[in-house]
């Protein structure tokens, strides 16, 4: 299979990063989110989280919301029904980079996003994402962020270019949350994403940090 491998601006300095713990991983492989096309039952004017609706595609999955953002100006968004969420569809893919199920985005007419929740002590996150072999105009695009940096930005017909092929990202990243985001506004326009991965170190929690702290104190005052 040809793959294109793109890598994150920052790699070269986790050169030598001790092993890092899995934090998440994601490959989309339970049967039961599988489903129908996705009617959004919400308002595709306003920007709102979408939920999962009963015999479709699941598009929230444990770890990860879907999220949709209006146009401007506004669509028909996801109202109109489309093949978004979970999927083992491989006429487009071919094979799913892991498995036999992902998660697709098209047709979403506004942007659909899929983030995870904040992984403070992040420092790594790769997956995988195939973009259909199709034209691309001004208005698609597909984003990739963690924490609020950009790992992956391509946009309109520059989609053209690396269509039609499962492409590996990989990056360094300094905690936050996985922002997957696509925009387009035909049927034939899609996104899938697998194997999510995102490793680093599991960071206390506020009110640990604060025990620890206290816990540092009796020490402390224990030695004097
Ligand atoms: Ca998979
Ligand atoms: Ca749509
Ligand atoms: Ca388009």
């Amino acid at each position: 299979m040809k793959k294109l491998v793109l890598t994150g601006l920052f790699v070269a300095i986790a050169a030598g990063t001790v092993s890092a713990d899995i934090l998440y991983s994601q490959s989309f492989e339970d049967e039961s989110w599988l489903g129908g096309k996705y009617y959004d039952t919400g308002d595709a004017a306003v920007n709102h989280a979408l939920v999962n609706n009963a015999g479709e595609a699941a598009v929230n999955v444990p770890g990860l919301s879907a999220w949709y953002t209006a146009y401007d100006p506004p669509s028909v968004g996801l109202t109109d029904g489309d093949y978004v969420g979970v999927t083992n569809y491989t006429g487009n893919v071919g094979a799913f980079y892991d498995g036999n199920q992902g998660y697709q985005m098209s047709d979403t007419d506004g942007v659909m996003s899929l983030i995870s929740e904040e992984f403070a002590g992040a420092t790594n996150v790769s997956l995988a994402i195939f973009i259909a072999d199709t034209g691309y105009e001004v208005w698609d695009f597909v984003t990739i962020a963690m924490g609020g940096i950009d790992l992956f930005l391509t946009v309109g017909d520059d989609l053209e270019l690396i269509a039609g092929t499962w492409i590996e990202i990989n990056a360094t990243v300094f905690g936050g949350a996985l922002d997957i985001s696509f925009s387009g506004n035909s049927g034939s326009e899609a996104l899938y994403i697998d194997a999510i991965l995102i490793e680093g170190s599991e960071i206390p929690a506020p009110g640990a940090l604060a025990l620890l702290g206290l816990a540092g104190i009796a020490t402390r005052r224990r030695r004097r």
